[in-house]
């Protein structure tokens, strides 16, 4: 029986994704490294410094420069949040939290972005989850399971009567890892071990009804 919902941020529960991808292509551009949506797809879910390394595949950067590099992006990436309000929450997102609480499952966020209290604060949604798992959290990213052990472990379940919900390859992987049932939406989709693959967050309603 499905007791726990875990959500990934980026992807899943917000359209961020999309700021991370315009600021990387930023700094990607500034360096004249060839970078496009299907690359970004690879840093779904994927830290920050991991997600660098894979962006300078076959360049040569000082340890120094990467740090700056990093910190570039991200100082772009948290420019881009500024726009963030609570309207950036769709509207089918908002009901499903609601229908899993009425329904008495817990739910939480696993992801693995250092940014994640910075983002549920601006889109009001900090007081939304029973319990928060973030990259600030963990010292292995996505595929390690460890972000996600923590939010079950915050929650008190089992990772066994737990949905991870993912838009990452790497965020199936560890779902896979950890133990949990891995449902997949967006590019995750095309991932072979998502137990269901998802349209929309209210098709959950459909999984845990089963
Ligand atoms: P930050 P998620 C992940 O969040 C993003 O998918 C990934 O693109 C990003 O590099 C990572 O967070 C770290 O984010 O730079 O904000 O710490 O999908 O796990 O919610
Ligand atoms: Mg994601």
């Amino acid at each position: 029986m499905i007791k726990g919902v875990i959500f990934d941020l980026d992807g899943v529960i917000l359209s961020t994704d999309d700021f991370h991808y315009q600021a990387w292509k930023k700094l990607a551009d500034r360096l004249n490294i060839p970078f496009n949506r299907e690359k970004n797809n690879r840093l779904r879910g994927v830290s920050r410094m991991a997600s660098l390394e894979i962006i300078l595949e076959g360049h040569q950067y000082s340890e120094e420069e990467k740090v700056s590099f990093a910190e570039e992006k991200n100082n772009t990436y948290r420019e881009l949040l500024n726009n963030l309000t609570p309207d950036f929450v769709g509207i089918d997102v908002r009901d499903t939290l609601d229908e899993l609480k009425n329904k008495g499952i817990k739910i939480a966020i696993g992801s693995s972005s250092k940014n994640t209290k910075l983002i549920l604060s601006r889109v009001g949604l900090i007081n939304a989850f029973d319990a928060i798992a973030d990259g600030t959290d963990i010292k292995n990213s996505k595929p390690d399971p460890e972000v996600f052990l923590i939010a079950a472990k915050r929650i008190g379940l089992d990772p066994k009567d737990c949905i991870v919900v993912e838009d990452a390859f790497a965020g199936i992987d560890a779902a896979v890892a950890g133990g949990f049932i891995p449902v997949a939406i967006g590019d995750a989709c095309a991932h072979k071990k998502a137990a269901y693959k998802i349209d929309a967050l209210s098709d959950l309603l459909k999984i845990v009804g089963d």
